[in-house]
């Protein structure tokens, strides 16, 4: 069975409790239980995780290269900062996708840029929680197109 690493950055462990105008009402375990569920009846694994520290967030994509056939990735706001994610990303070889709730080209400028983009396969960005259900799908497909 396939499996895929869905991985948080920062500060989404705080979905559904502020800014709720930006971010919706969902919380970051309502959105793990969908996962677990969108994931099952697609037939593939997931490890769902959140962290709030960059080098965890290293190591977790490096573990994923031996365990994991793709990464989803909500960087958080190291999407826009972190020379080292986009490094690592790109030294596993493990097909990611992007992912963000809000449509980060609609916002602040210092939004518009990601670090991640460049090594990943796809982004998806600005329909919420359901991002994550549309991201499985993607990366189901992805795979299935380069198998
Ligand atoms: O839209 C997204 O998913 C983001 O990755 C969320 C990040 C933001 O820095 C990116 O530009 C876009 C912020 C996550 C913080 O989430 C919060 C949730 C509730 C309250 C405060 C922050």
């Amino acid at each position: 069975m396939q499996s895929f690493l869905i991985l948080n950055g920062p500060n989404l462990n705080l979905l559904g409790q502020r800014q709720p105008e930006v971010y919706g009402r969902t919380t970051l375990e309502d959105i793990r239980d969908m996962c677990a569920d969108h994931a099952k009846s697609c037939g593939v694994e997931v490890e769902f995780a959140q962290s709030n520290h960059e080098g965890v967030m290293i190591d977790m994509i490096h573990q994923a290269k031996a365990v994991h056939d793709g990464i989803i990735l909500n960087a958080g706001a190291y999407t826009h900062t972190s020379v080292a994610l986009q490094d690592a990303i790109a030294s596993v070889e493990v097909p990611t996708i992007e992912l963000h709730l809000s449509n980060i080209h609609a916002r602040e400028t210092f939004r518009h840029h990601s670090y991640i983009s460049p090594v990943a396969v796809g982004l998806i960005c600005g329909f919420g929680a359901n991002g994550y259900r549309l991201a499985i799908d993607a990366l189901c497909g992805w795979l299935e197109e380069h198998a």
